[in-house]
């Protein structure tokens, strides 16, 4: 190449450089997901994915995670800190392309074993292109190395500051709130379940997080380590925390198979529901996948197979399914797959038919082993299976009612369903009343072209505490079955929901905003989540928020739904004012309940997500089982009534 072909070469490819960068600021969806919280935190994590991969390769063990007084982020790492030499190709710093290319990532490493990165494993550079500020740090060889940008915009070239003797990486970067319209406020307990996870699927790394903006009762910032020695057995001890173990310890495994490296732990606990967990590359797969299937086939076989030679089946009437073998268990799988597909509505499907096998076989073997060294909790094992055949049983029949009858026929609806006017399941709203009264009040409140009314009597049923098939003889519990439209079971999945003949696309969680309705909204949201988890998972469901106050002056009427409003609105009104606290729907009227609380136009839905479906488990377990102590703790800590953020 001639030097002008070269020169031409190289702006042309800076040029792509920069379309790369401004398409990110252009579509930033495309790459981190959305702009909202879940975004804002996404940045962070694909910093620290950077460092954890560092860390796979076994040349980092401390990664520190800063949130710093306004806002920004520092990631610091201990590994071999980025290369800051001439990259031939971009013929500048290896540090800026991986900077400011979009998809350099770890590209002039092709030895490193490299299968983390963010959800969308784009990289550092999509965090620099999103930030107002980004200052990268390297400690290497010696000397210190920095570079700035502005919007993904290089600042200078990458330049020595001084001398070192260590090694590492270190990234501030400030989000752009030209483009994290909604909040660039990072949220603690967001990054820390993030970390924690992180460190139980990577053992032996350290991870630590402190909030500049914070401090605690010493004076000293709030601050969390998170380190675990023993990986997924501890998270699984973690998980289960709350719950009564059926077996001695907590069956593990960790190697590879067909090229796969594979790790799974399992435990089972003396409660009904069914709790795995499954990653890729450090990533949560919420809709499962080719892992998932290969762990449950392991399990069955293995299980099926100890079960039947045990003769301990003889006696029972009917067959064993694949689902009474997960019955009051939890598991963890994890793989790390090379080049992952994800597939899905939410991309966390892994798709890669390769890893079915593998995963099968590793729980063949793991399982095996252990019913082999522990004969008694074998046997429990096998006991708890044949009760929840049984228990099984029972729930088909009831759950035959809940299918058999046609929500599309009027006859078929819940009496006491109010339903709206319009067809289109789009444009249609259920709201979920607690008790009769305030339904009656929302009833005459609502728009009946497109909201319904449900009333649901008292408090529901715990759906944590009762076998299933209680579930679907629960009166409620069918009633919101048949109200929504939706069936239990898909060809491919007995236990899968049936969303085709979803009746309404938002379901409206409104309870009182006291202790009491609290409660009830997290019994109905339990439910939502152990039955109903893809209705949560499509984006239907929503909790509808009433205010606190009224306050009055004259013909003025105002509402305010924390005390600050509440106090601003009051000064207002300069003097004079009234003001009263609702305690329950049921002491508005149907306007006011209009006005406030159902009218599309000034209302406040809160739409529920499963954020981090680990964690909501365990809050759901807690908050609902047997255990008080944690319990009380939780509500402690989480002040007057416990706001759960799923
Ligand atoms: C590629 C090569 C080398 C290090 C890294 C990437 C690296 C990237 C990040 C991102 C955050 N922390 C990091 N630490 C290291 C080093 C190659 C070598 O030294 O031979």
């Amino acid at each position: 190449m001639s030097e002008e072909a070269k020169k031409n070469q190289y702006s042309a490819d800076s040029i792509q450089a920069l379309e790369g960068m401004e398409h990110v600021r252009m579509r930033p969806s495309m790459y981190i997901g959305d702009v909202g919280p879940r975004g804002l935190h996404h940045l962070v994590y694909e910093v620290v994915d950077n460092s954890i991969d560092e860390a796979m390769g076994g040349h980092c063990d401390t990664i520190s995670v800063t949130i710093n007084e306004d806002n920004s982020i520092t990631v610091q790492d201990n590994g071999r800190g980025i290369p800051v030499g001439l990259h031939k190709k971009e013929g500048v710093s290896a540090l800026e392309v991986v900077m400011t290319k979009i998809g350099a990532g770890g590209k002039f490493d092709k030895d490193s074993y490299k299968v983390s990165g963010g959800l969308h494993g784009v990289g550092v550079s999509c965090v620099n292109a999103l930030s107002d500020h980004l200052k990268a740090t390297v400690h290497r060889e010696g000397k210190i190395w920095e570079q700035e940008y502005e919007r993904g915009k290089t600042l200078y070239p990458v330049k020595s500051i001084g001398d070192t003797d260590i090694t590492g990486t270190v990234v501030t970067f400030e989000p752009d709130k030209s483009i994290f319209t909604q909040t660039t406020e990072y949220n603690y307990d967001t990054l820390a379940n993030r970390m924690r996870e992180l460190a139980y699927l990577n053992k032996g790394v350290t991870i630590t997080l402190t909030d500049k903006r914070n401090k605690d009762e010493k004076g000293e910032f709030v601050a969390e380590t998170f380190f675990s020695n023993e990986g997924l057995k501890e998270f699984i001890k973690f998980l289960d925390e709350t719950r009564e173990p059926l077996i001695q310890s907590v069956i593990s495994m960790e190697g590879e198979k067909n090229g796969i490296p594979v790790e799974v732990a399992m435990i089972y606990n003396t409660g009904f529901s069914e709790n795995l967990h499954s990653y890729v590359n450090n990533i949560n797969t919420h809709e499962g996948g080719t892992h998932l299937s290969g762990f449950r086939r392991g399990l069955t076989s293995t299980l099926k197979k100890y079960a039947d030679s045990s003769g301990m089946l003889d006696k029972l009437k009917f067959e064993v399914s694949g689902d009474d073998f997960r019955e009051g268990l939890t598991a963890i799988v994890s793989v790390k797959v090379a080049e992952p597909q994800f597939e899905g509505q939410t991309k966390t499907k892994l798709g890669n038919r390769e890893v079915t096998s593998a995963v099968s076989q590793a729980v063949s073997e793991m399982l095996t082993n252990y019913l082999e060294e522990h004969p008694d909790d074998a046997k429990s094992v096998v006991q708890k299976v044949i009760l929840a055949a049984q228990a099984r049983h029972a729930a088909a029949k009831a759950r035959e009612m809940v299918q058999r009858k046609n929500p599309m026929s009027v006859g078929g609806l819940p009496g006491k369903l109010s339903d709206c006017s319009e067809q289109d399941p789009t444009k249609c709203e259920v709201f979920l009343v607690e008790g009769d009264s305030a339904g009656g009040t929302a009833k005459q409140g609502r728009d009946r072209n497109f909201q319904a009314i449900l009333p649901l009597r008292g408090k529901i049923l715990n759906v944590e505490k009762a076998m299933q098939h209680k579930v679907f003889e629960n009166e409620e519990i069918k009633n919101i079955y048949t109200a929504l439209g939706v069936t239990i079971g898909t060809e491919e999945d007995s236990k899968a929901l049936n969303l085709e003949k979803l009746r309404y696309h938002k379901v409206v969680i409104m309870c009182d905003a006291d202790v009491d309705g609290s409660h009830i909204e997290t019994l109905i949201l339990t439910f939502f989540f152990r039955y109903m988890r893809e209705l949560i998972e499509g984006g239907h469901v929503y909790i509808a928020t009433p205010p606190l106050y009224l306050v009055k002056k004259g013909a003025k009427r105002r509402y305010a739904w924390n005390d600050q409003e509440r106090d601003e609105i009051i000064e207002s009104m300069k003097g004079g004012a009234s003001i009263q606290r609702y305690k329950g729907l049921g002491e508005m009227n149907a306007e006011q309940l209009w006005d406030t609380t159902m009218n599309p136009e000034f209302r406040t839905l809160r739409q529920v997500s499963i954020e981090n479906a680990t964690e909501s488990d365990r809050i759901f377990s807690m908050l609902m089982g047997d255990e008080v102590p944690p319990r009380r703790e939780f509500i402690e800590k989480n002040a007057v009534y416990a706001n759960i953020d799923v």
